[in-house]
C-alpha cells in the first residue's frame, strides 16, 4: 500500500482524500497556500508544507513546488482532487518522472481526452455514440465547411478542441453567419488555449447532461457506477446533481455504461473517470471525458456503496478493481446540493468568518464540508464551502430528506445560496424531474 501521499488540493475534496487515506491507513501530506493554514485537513495531516501565496497560480497551481513537497516528506503518491492540476497532463508526467504515484490515469490518457477531438475520436472507435459533426479538426477550405454545417443542419455549435466545461464554444444558427463565428472562435481559442484547432457539432437545443461514472483498473478490468444529471446548472457551474438520472431505464443504463467501460478498456484508461452526455429524445451523444474525481461522486457513493476516492487509491497502488460488474447495483435515489459562499440572488461571493455553525444529520443526510465555526472562508478561491447530500429509497424521498436537511443547515457570518437551494427543492419541474440543462437560468431569468 502507499505509505504516504500529497494532496495537492485544498477545501472539501481535500478532507475527502484525507478520510479515504486515513481509512486505508496511508499518512497525509497536505501541501497548502499562505491563505489556508487553518483549512481543516491541513490541521489534521500528518505533517503539512505552505508552498505559496493565496494566489493558486503561485501555490496550488506550481508543479515544482508540489513535487518538491513530496520529496522532503518522503511521499510516495500525489492525489491531484479536482480543479487545479488535477487534467494537466504535463503535471502528471512530471510526477511521474520524478518516481512518484499520480492518482489518476496515464498522463497519455489524461492528453488524449484533454484534446475534446483526439477525445471524440477515441469514443466513436469504441462505439461510443457522439454527436453527428465534423468528427475531426475544420479545414481552410470555405467550401467544405460550409457543405459540412449544410449536412449537419443548422443550428451547429463551433467548439475549440483545446476548450471544454463551457469554454471556447460558439452557437451558429445560419449559413451567413458561419465562417465569421469560425475564425472568431479561432482567435479566441488561440489566444486562451495556445491551439487553434476547432470543430464542428450539431448544436442540440434542449439536452440534459447525463454523465457516467467509470472505475479501471491497470489490468484492463473496468466497471461502470450508473449515471448522474447535472442539469441543474448556471454558467456551466453545476448547482444540483442527482443518481440515477431521472427516466433513464436499466437498459440504457446498461447498453451505454457498457460502452463506456469498453471504451476504458480500449484506450488502457486507469482510476475514476466520468463520460459526459448530451441526452435528448431518449438519446446519448458523448461530449467530453473528465479524468479526475468530480465534486458530485458522492452522489454515486451513496447510490451504488462504492467509495470511489478509496478506490482511487488502491488502483494507483496498483490493486485490481475491489468489484465486478455484477457486484454494482442501484440502490435508491441520491441528490447533491452544493454550498456556496455567495448570495443566493445575485451569486456575488461572500467570503469572511463562520461565527456560528449548525449541519443537518439523520438517516441518508451525509455533509462534506471542511467548514468549521471560527473557519474564515478565503476570497482567493472557488465559493464552493460543501455539499450536503441527501439518500432516499426514491427520488421523492431523498427531496424530503434535502427539504429537512437544508431546513436544519445554520451558517452565520457568511452568505450562503441555501436560500436558492430550498426554491429548487419546492419547484414543480424540478420535482417531476428531467428538466435540462437551460432550466435553472430561465426559471433566474438569465
Ligand atoms: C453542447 C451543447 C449543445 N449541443 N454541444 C457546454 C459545456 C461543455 N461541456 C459542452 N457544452 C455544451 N455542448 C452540442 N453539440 C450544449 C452545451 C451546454 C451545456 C452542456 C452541459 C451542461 C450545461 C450546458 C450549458 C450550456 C451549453
Amino acid at each position: 500500500m502507499i505509505e504516504k501521499l500529497v494532496i495537492a488540493n485544498r477545501g472539501e475534496i481535500a478532507l475527502r482524500i484525507q478520510r479515504a487515506c486515513r481509512e486505508l491507513g496511508i499518512k497525509t501530506v497536505a501541501v497548502h497556500s499562505e491563505a489556508d493554514r487553518d483549512l481543516k485537513h491541513v490541521r489534521l495531516a500528518d505533517e503539512s508544507v505552505c508552498i505559496g501565496p493565496a494566489a493558486s497560480a503561485d501555490s496550488y497551481l506550481q508543479t515544482p513546488s508540489i513535487i518538491s513537497a513530496a520529496e522532503i516528506t518522503d511521499a510516495v503518491a500525489i492525489h491531484p482532487g479536482y480543479g487545479f492540476l488535477s487534467e494537466n497532463a504535463d503535471f502528471a508526467e512530471r510526477v511521474e518522472e520524478s518516481g512518484f504515484i499520480f492518482v489518476g490515469p496515464k498522463p497519455e490518457t489524461i492528453r488524449l481526452m484533454g484534446d475534446k477531438i483526439t477525445a471524440i475520436e477515441a469514443m466513436k472507435a469504441a462505439g461510443v455514440p457522439c454527436v453527428p459533426g465534423s468528427g475531426g479538426p475544420l479545414t481552410e477550405d470555405k467550401r467544405e465547411t460550409l457543405e459540412l454545417a449544410q449536412q449537419i443542419g443548422y443550428p451547429v455549435i463551433i467548439k475549440a478542441s483545446g476548450g471544454g466545461g463551457g469554454r471556447g464554444m460558439r452557437v451558429v444558427h445560419s449559413e451567413a453567419a458561419l465562417l465569421n463565428a469560425i475564425a472568431l472562435t479561432r482567435a479566441e481559442a488561440g489566444a486562451t488555449f495556445g491551439n487553434d484547432i476547432v470543430y464542428m457539432e450539431k448544436y442540440l437545443q434542449n439536452p440534459r447532461h447525463v454523465e457516467f461514472q467509470v472505475m479501471a483498473d491497470s489490468y484492463g478490468n473496468a466497471i461502470y457506477l450508473g449515471e448522474r444529471d447535472c442539469s441543474m446548472q448556471r454558467r456551466h457551474q453545476k448547482v444540483v446533481e442527482e443518481a440515477p438520472a431521472p427516466g433513464i431505464t436499466e437498459a440504457q443504463r446498461q447498453q451505454i455504461g457498457e460502452r463506456c467501460a469498453e471504451a476504458c478498456r480500449q484506450i488502457g484508461y486507469r482510476g475514476a473517470g466520468t463520460f459526459e452526455f448530451l441526452y435528448e429524445n431518449g438519446e446519448f451523444y458523448f461530449i467530453e471525458m473528465n479524468t479526475r474525481v468530480q465534486v458530485e461522486h458522492p452522489v454515486t457513493e451513496m447510490i451504488t456503496g462504492v467509495d470511489i476516492v478509496k478506490e482511487q487509491l488502491l488502483i494507483a497502488a496498483g490493486e485490481r478493481l475491489s468489484y465486478k460488474q455484477s457486484d454494482i447495483g442501484i440502490r435508491g435515489h441520491a441528490i447533491e446540493c452544493r454550498i456556496n459562499a455567495e448570495d443566493a440572488t445575485t451569486f456575488i461571493p461572500s467570503p469572511g468568518a463562520i461565527s456560528r455553525l449548525h449541519l443537518p444529520g439523520g438517516p441518508g443526510i451525509r455533509v462534506d464540508t471542511h467548514i468549521y465555526t471560527g473557519y474564515r472562508v478565503p476570497p482567493y478561491y472557488d465559493s464552493m464551502i460543501g455539499k450536503l447530500i441527501a439518500h432516499g429509497e426514491n427520488r421523492n424521498a431523498a427531496i424530503a430528506r434535502m427539504r429537512t436537511a437544508l431546513s436544519e443547515m445554520v451558517i452565520e457570518g457568511i452568505k450562503t445560496n441555501i436560500p436558492l437551494h430550498q426554491e429548487i427543492m419546492k419547484d414543480q419541474n424540478f420535482m417531476t424531474g428531467g428538466a435540462n440543462i437551460h432550466y435553472l437560468e430561465k426559471k433566474l431569468g438569465l
